[in-house]
């Protein structure tokens, strides 16, 4: 009697197993064999439609072959999150490629030519399946959330600079700043004010003017903007940001105009405003580029960019606030 209840148990088992197993396996080998090889996508502005179709379903390992189609002005294709470079769409011209993703997720693909005012929402999703074994692992919730930062909060610094705080001139002063007040932490956290009036009231400041205590902030920002990401915000925001917020940063660029016709748009930030900017830290510039502007016109890049170029094109932004060496 005994033994057959072993048996029962081990039967039982070995089911519990094969399910586990089995099932995930079955969707996954069904996801492969229905989803195309290949597949045709067009290309027009946002105002007439967009990519079609925008979703796409593919296994994970399985090569995507597209051939890609703009059906009226110069398009591109590129994948976001990854280093693969964008392919131009001429108007009328089929352009091949494939794509094989390595691991499941889903991955947003997007225009990168100012087609159209409407060109940044010219975004579609590759929805890549696999087994649920490896599905990947939620990504952590980006810093501006963990801090529990309003992203929308009216900001005014109490106190701003009477000329542009510059970091040469900070490290000629020659103080030694404690490692607290270089980490990547306080920078990540602290608005440059904020800093500025914790420096103020740091002994070690004493005897110094203002303007000295300001130089000194520009010296920990620029201790945390390496000249090797300063140079790659700038090249991200020449491609995609210059159109509304203008190559000075002033918010005048040339689709600014356009944007500020519809109903809930707004200007495009000011990044030359020292009372605005210098009342934000980089992990709030970073959500409001993660995250958007809801509405207000501002595109949302969460899917388009990688973490470390997100931190690069705000180390970029405060290049209108600060001389910074190295860039
Ligand atoms: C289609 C136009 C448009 C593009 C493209 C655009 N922005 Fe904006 N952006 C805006 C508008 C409009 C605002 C002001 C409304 C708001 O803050 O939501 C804004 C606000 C911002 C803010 C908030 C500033 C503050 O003081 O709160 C940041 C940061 C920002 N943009 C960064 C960027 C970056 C970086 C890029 C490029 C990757 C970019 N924007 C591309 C239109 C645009
Ligand atoms: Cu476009």
């Amino acid at each position: 009697m005994a033994a057959r209840r072993i048996t029962g148990e081990y039967a039982a088992r070995l089911l519990a197993i094969g399910l586990a197993i089995g099932l995930p396996l079955g969707l996954w080998l069904a996801a492969r064999a229905q989803s195309g090889a290949s597949i045709e996508i067009h290309a027009r502005n946002a105002e007439s439609g967009g990519w079609s179709p925008s979703n796409i379903t593919v296994a994970v390992g399985r090569p995507l072959h597209l051939r890609l189609f703009s059906d009226d002005v110069m398009h591109s294709f590129a994948i976001g999150q990854s280093d693969r470079p964008a392919i131009d769409l001429p108007a009328g011209q089929a352009v091949n490629t494939t794509l094989t993703f390595s691991a499941p997720g889903k991955y947003t693909f997007y225009c990168t030519r100012w087609c159209s005012p409407g060109h940044w929402r010219m975004r579609g999703v590759i929805e890549v399946l696999g087994p649920t074994a490896m599905e990947m692992a939620t990504p952590a919730p980006p810093l501006y959330a963990a801090l529990g930062l309003d992203l929308d909060a009216k900001r005014n610094a109490a106190v701003t600079p009477s000329h542009t705080p510059s970091a040469a001139r900070g490290a000629a002063l020659g103080l030694t700043l404690p490692a607290r007040y270089l980490s990547p932490d306080t920078y990540r956290t602290h608005s440059p004010a904020e800093l500025w009036q914790t420096l103020r009231a740091d002994p070690l400041t004493v005897g110094r003017t203002d303007s000295d205590v300001w130089d000194l902030v520009a010296l920990v920002w620029q201790a945390n903007i390496t000249p090797q990401s300063l140079a790659e915000g700038r090249a991200l925001f020449a491609v995609n940001c210059a159109a509304c917020h203008g190559e000075g940063g002033r918010g005048d660029g040339v689709m600014a105009e356009s944007l500020s016709a519809g109903s809930n748009t707004q200007r495009p930030a000011d990044f030359t405003n020292a009372r605005t900017m210098l009342a934000a830290s980089p992990a709030l510039l970073q959500g409001k580029i993660i995250r958007g502007g809801m509405g207000t016109g501002m595109p949302y890049w969460g899917p388009i960019f990688t973490e470390a170029q997100t931190w690069s094109l705000v180390g970029y932004l405060w290049a209108f606030q600060f001389e910074l060496g190295g860039g």
